[in-house]
Parts: structure tokens; sequence; C-alpha cells
């Protein structure tokens, strides 16, 4: 016999898109419970993005979590190209109205968001198993699970899908979706290394070789990146060879990167991946259940806080007035941005990385790089994209 619980918004998934929601919802009083079926320790711990744009800032500001954040994040103002042995700057917020970019670990943007939903004392159950949802097209939708053993039925008037690419939620309403997809022949392996970063800023490297990126997270640690054919095995590459790699990569004269111990490594595979519509009945997904981008343009954490703020404007008008327009309105409204930034993470993807052999995609490829280095309009078009188009703040507008 599963127990009874009751909320208004039942959210499926403790990433930054759940978490944020949950953030955002409670600052304006509406109730929630958030189901998460890893532990506390592996989603804290689970390395993924590293940049948050100036309006994902703002959000988790609104959402009461930027104190450590603005402590700690590194801001920056300019990325670099590099390309035929050249290493060009691009001015970010020279060209995109002074806004800029926080470089502050995925990790620590968890971190914060729990610890402030514990700390409120608010319902977050961490380690559920058999997840499912039911009743979406009623009034009164409900999340089955089972924690710590025993089997719950949480009564809802919402539910939020922030499960991620593999959870539960899109499927349940998957004879509804359209899906857009586009897979890489290649995929990214990323290291974390006690060395600290060889550039201040961001380095975007097209190579013969294939990509590179240089990022960080603290002026103790590098993030790097290397493409890596989409079947790679993490066993073929032993810590000296991916430093050699990075070296042939990202060599440039008059300047050397810096090596050290590698604490973490992992493949990421690539793909584009849209559903239309975004929602059915009181399902709506947000985040990575509904999108996927190549992280080559950084949008994806900031696609899912981008899509919580839409839904959370839209709860806080229905709740307080019974206005439903923006829930009807919440999946157009998503994928406009979206696009937008598969539109980006894609032509940017296309761009820096060894498609294949044919001498005619190299070429194309230069010279869109060197049209960037040498245009402020186009280099326009990358600075406005890459330091985020402004998010609708109306959820944290004051009641
Ligand atoms: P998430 O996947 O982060 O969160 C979903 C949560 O739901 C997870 O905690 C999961 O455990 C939980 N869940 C899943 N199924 C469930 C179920 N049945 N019941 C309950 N909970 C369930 N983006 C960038 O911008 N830059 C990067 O460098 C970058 N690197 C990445 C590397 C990897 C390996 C991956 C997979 C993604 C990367 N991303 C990157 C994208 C990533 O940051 C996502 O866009 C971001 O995590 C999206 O957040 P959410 O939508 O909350 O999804
Ligand atoms: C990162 O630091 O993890 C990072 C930065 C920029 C990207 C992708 C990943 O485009």
């Amino acid at each position: 016999m599963s127990a009874t619980i009751r909320t208004q918004v039942a959210i499926v998934g403790a990433g930054p898109a759940g978490l944020t929601l949950a953030g955002l919802l409670a600052r304006a009083g509406i109730e929630s419970v958030v189901l998460e079926n890893r532990s506390r320790e592996y989603v804290e711990q689970r390395i993924r993005a590293g940049l948050l744009e100036q309006g994902t800032v703002e959000v988790l500001d609104g959402a009461g979590v930027g104190e450590r954040m603005h402590r700690e994040g590194i801001v920056h103002h300019g990325l670099h190209l590099q390309f035929a042995g050249e290493r060009h700057r691009i001015p970010l917020s020279d060209l995109a109205a002074g806004r800029n970019i926080v470089i502050y670990g995925q990790t620590e943007v968890v971190k914060d968001l729990i610890q402030a939903r514990l700390q409120a004392g608010l319902p977050l159950r961490f380690e559920v198993d058999d997840v499912s949802v039911h009743e979406i097209d009623s009034e009164r939708p409900r999340v089955r699970f089972t924690h710590e053993g025993a089997p719950f039925e949480l009564e809802c008037d919402v539910i939020a899908g922030c499960d991620g690419f593999h959870g539960v939620c899109r499927p349940a309403i998957e004879k509804q979706l359209q899906v857009f997809s586009r897979d890489y022949p290649f995929a990214w392996l990323g290291i974390l290394a006690a060395v600290p970063p060889s550039s201040e800023e961001l380095v975007y490297v097209h190579h013969d070789r294939g990509f590179a990126l240089l990022s960080l997270r603290s002026p103790e640690r590098s993030r790097l990146y290397l493409q890596v054919p989409a079947d790679e095995r993490l066993e073929a590459w032993p810590d000296e060879r991916i430093w050699e790699e990075l070296q042939r990569r990202v060599a440039l004269d008059g300047w050397t990167l810096a090596e050290g111990a590698v604490l973490e490594k992992g493949i990421t595979g690539m793909r584009s991946f849209v559903v239309e519509p975004m929602a059915h009945g009181r399902l709506f997904l947000a985040g990575d259940s509904a999108h996927i981008v190549p992280p080559t343009g950084a949008k994806g954490l900031n696609l899912a806080v981008a899509d919580v703020t839409v839904l959370a404007d839209a709860l806080i008008d229905w709740y307080a007035s019974g206005n439903a327009a923006g829930l009807a309105g919440y999946s157009e409204t998503c994928l406009r941005r979206v696009w937008r930034a598969e539109h980006f993470s894609y032509w940017m993807t296309s761009m820096l990385h060894r498609l294949g052999d044919d001498p005619f995609d190299l070429q194309i490829q230069l010279s869109q790089l060197r049209y960037l280095v040498s245009s402020e309009a186009a280099a326009r078009t990358l600075a406005e994209n890459y330091v985020g188009l402004p998010v609708n703040h109306s959820a944290l507008a004051p009641r």
C-alpha cells in the first residue's frame, strides 16, 4: 500500500533544472517536492558544465544562491580562437553590450542549490527508485516512486520533468512528440587537472589533428578537452597521451601549456537533440530532458536554467491569478531560445572540429574563422550568442 503525499509541483530530477526551479518556486511561496534517483554525493561530484551566462547568474541570484558564486566565480570578458598557428581574442563584453560570462562549475551550482534547499528544510529526496508519472492529462497528475524500500504516490497539480536525457518523463509523452536530432562522428575527452590554467581566458582551438579547448575551474584547476572519435574508449588515453596530444594541438610560438596531475577524465558524446512540444497535459519538460546541445557553445546548463525561469514565471502567474497563458505558451517560449542555442552550438561545433578528410570543409572553416577575427560584425554574432540573450526575469520580480 503506497503512502500518499501531496504538493503543488512535483519535480523529477535534482540537476540544475530541477533544483533551480525548486528554488524559484520556493521564493514565490509555491510548494514542490524534488525527487532524485542518485545520491547527493553523486550529483554533487558529477563534472559537467563550467560556464554561466550572465543571465544564468542573475537567475541563480534570484533563487537566492548567488553568494559563493560571486565570491568564487571568475568573470570573463573575452575568449580566444586559435587556428593556423594564430591566437585571436574576441572581446565578448565590448561586443555584447557589456555582458560577460562567469566560470563556476556545475558541480558548485548544484552544491549551492542543494545546500539552500536542505537548509530551508524543503523536500528533496535522493536515491528514489521506480519513478513513474501518471494521470498527466488530468488535473490531478501523480508521481509514483519508492524511497528507502517504501512505495509512495505524490499527488500534485503539475509535474516538471527535469530528469535529463535518460530520464523517464520524456518517454512518458513520446507519442505526442516530434524529435529533431543529429549525432556527430566525434566526442570530447575532458580532463580536470591540478595545474593553474595556462591561459587566463578560454581558448577554442581548431587544428588539423582535431579540436581542443582550454578552460578552467579555478586559479589552481584547469579543465581541458580534446576531440576524439565518437566510439573512443577512455582506456586508450593514459594521461601521458592526453598531454602529448594537447601539446600538439594547442602549441603556439612564445607560449607553453603547463601540465599537471589529472584528477578526473571522461568522454562525452556529442549530439544535437530537441523534442517538440516541451509539454503535454500537466507534464512540462525542462533542460536536458527536452534538448541536448554539443558543449562547444557552453549552452546546456544555461538553457536548462532559462527553461525553468519561463516555467517558474508561468506557474507563479497560474497560482496567483489563475492565468494559464504562460503554461500554455511555455513550450513555444522556450523553443525560441532552444533553437537559437541549437544553431549556435551546431555552428561552433561545425566550425571548430575536424569533420573528416574533405579539404573543402577545412577551407570553409578557416574562412569562417578568419572572418570572425577580422570583422567586428562577424565577431559580434559570436559574442552576443556566447554571452547569451537576456533571460526573462519576471519570475524574479518582487511580488
Ligand atoms: P541533468 O542531467 O543535469 O539532471 C537530471 C537529473 O535527473 C540528474 O541528477 C539525474 O540523476 C536525475 N534523474 C534521471 N533520471 C531520473 C529518474 N528516473 N528519477 C529521478 N531522477 C532522475 N553543458 C555545458 O554547457 N558545458 C559542458 O561542458 C557540458 N559538459 C557535459 C558533460 C556531460 C558528461 C554531460 C552528460 C553533459 C554536459 N553538459 C555540458 C550539459 C549539462 O551541463 C546539461 O546541460 C545540464 O546538466 C542540464 O541540466 P538538467 O536539465 O538539470 O539535467
Ligand atoms: C567547461 O569549462 O567545461 C566548458 C567551457 C566552454 C565550453 C564547454 C565546456 O564550450
